[in-house]
């Protein structure tokens, strides 16, 4: 090829180039476009790879003929690359542009468990008396679990509560805790009297589920030992708090129950919210059985170092989910367990 035809070459596409450029509307087209008129395999590039062949003036002329039109090539594509980058930039953020007058998104907070609610109100009820709360840990060993509650270890009692035995190496001697009744035990041996304590706390059984039964399930124990404490301080007690949880129209029962650990011991029931003691379909009779309770067995006194000549003392225990079962009306106790949040939800 000559000088003028490469001449030819190089002005046509830079023309060519320069229109290609202007066109870009994108990045992607400008970057095809450069490829296209000054890659290594373009109609240019191969032009001026020829430049070689010319004579030394044809290719001075032509060659700087070739690097003006490379120039304002390259010049172009510069340009419009810096446009294209700030629509580029532009659009992003338009596409990422937050509203900030749209309201927030609340987050959704949790709730108190419904046995939780119960659980802190009956304690709360308690706390009014002047009673003080304590905890007993929920793995328990035997001698307070059963054998200071006066249920040795050939005690037919020991049926009645079963319970789960945690395989702790060297530990044969661990129980999950029964009720929470071994956290009279504990309180009693850390302290002289008086004592006005309330427990709450899981306790465990071998037990099948059922409507009003569960293996893993919640009381509340109260305990009050001093001088001069008759069961007529029980009864009293068990009137206001039934009175504070129930509602102040509710009277109680007391019917003969046995426990180990209590003489006498007295099973209590609550005159029915619903039909106020006639009798329906909630409570059956009219009376609602919510708790176990008693005066303190000399012996129990005696085992935890209480001079039982001196001091006298009455507990009871009553079970949260069967609290929460009256309170809320809930048919069975194992709602409280499922965690179904559309269960849930309703106590919030
Ligand atoms: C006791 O656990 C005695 N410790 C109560 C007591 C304390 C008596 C102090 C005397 C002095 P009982 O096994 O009845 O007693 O249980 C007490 C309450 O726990 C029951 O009235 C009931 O409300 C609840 N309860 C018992 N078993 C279950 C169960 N399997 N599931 C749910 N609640 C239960």
């Amino acid at each position: 090829m000559d000088a003028a035809e490469l001449l030819g070459i190089f002005e046509a596409e830079r023309d060519r180039g320069l229109a290609l450029v202007a066109g870009a509307a994108t990045l992607d087209d400008l970057e095809a476009a450069q490829v296209e008129v000054i890659g290594r395999k373009s109609a240019f590039s191969a032009a001026q790879k020829s430049l070689g062949g010319l004579s030394d003036e044809d290719r001075r002329v032509a060659g700087k003929a070739a690097n003006e039109a490379r120039q304002a090539i390259q010049g172009a594509i510069d340009e419009r690359r810096e446009a294209l980058q700030l629509v580029a930039g532009a659009a992003l953020l338009e596409a990422d542009r937050i509203d900030l007058t749209l309201p927030g998104r609340r987050p959704r907070t949790g709730s108190l468990h419904p046995l939780t609610i119960v659980e802190r109100e009956i304690v709360e009820v308690f706390l009014r008396l002047g009673f003080r709360v304590v905890e007993g840990p929920e793995i328990e060993d035997d001698w307070h679990n059963f054998q200071a509650l006066n249920i040795p270890p050939d005690h037919p009692a020991r049926t009645m509560k079963d319970t789960i035995y945690p395989a702790i190496p060297g530990r044969a001697d661990l129980v999950l805790r029964t009720e929470t009744s071994a956290a009279q035990i504990r309180t009693m041996q850390s302290q002289p009297p008086p004592v006005h304590i309330v427990s709450p706390g899981r306790v465990y059984r071998r037990e099948t589920s059922d409507a009003t039964h569960l293996p893993v399930f919640h009381q509340v124990e109260c305990l009050v030992v001093d001088e001069g404490i008759t069961f007529a301080h029980l009864k009293g007690t068990l009137e206001i708090v039934a009175k504070a949880l129930f509602g102040q129209s509710r009277r109680i029962r007391l019917g003969p129950a046995y426990f180990p650990f209590v003489e006498p011991g007295a099973e209590v029931g609550v005159s029915c919210f619903k039909c106020d003691g006639a009798g329906c379909r909630v409570c059956g009779n009219g009376w609602i059985e919510l708790l176990g309770s008693g005066m303190v067995h000399p012996q129990v006194l005696e085992n935890c170092g209480y001079d039982s000549e001196r001091y006298t003392g009455f507990a009871f225990g009553m079970g949260v989910e069967r609290f929460a079962m009256l309170r809320y009306g809930v048919t069975d106790l194992r709602a409280f367990f499922e965690n179904d949040l559309a269960f849930l939800r309703q106590f919030a």
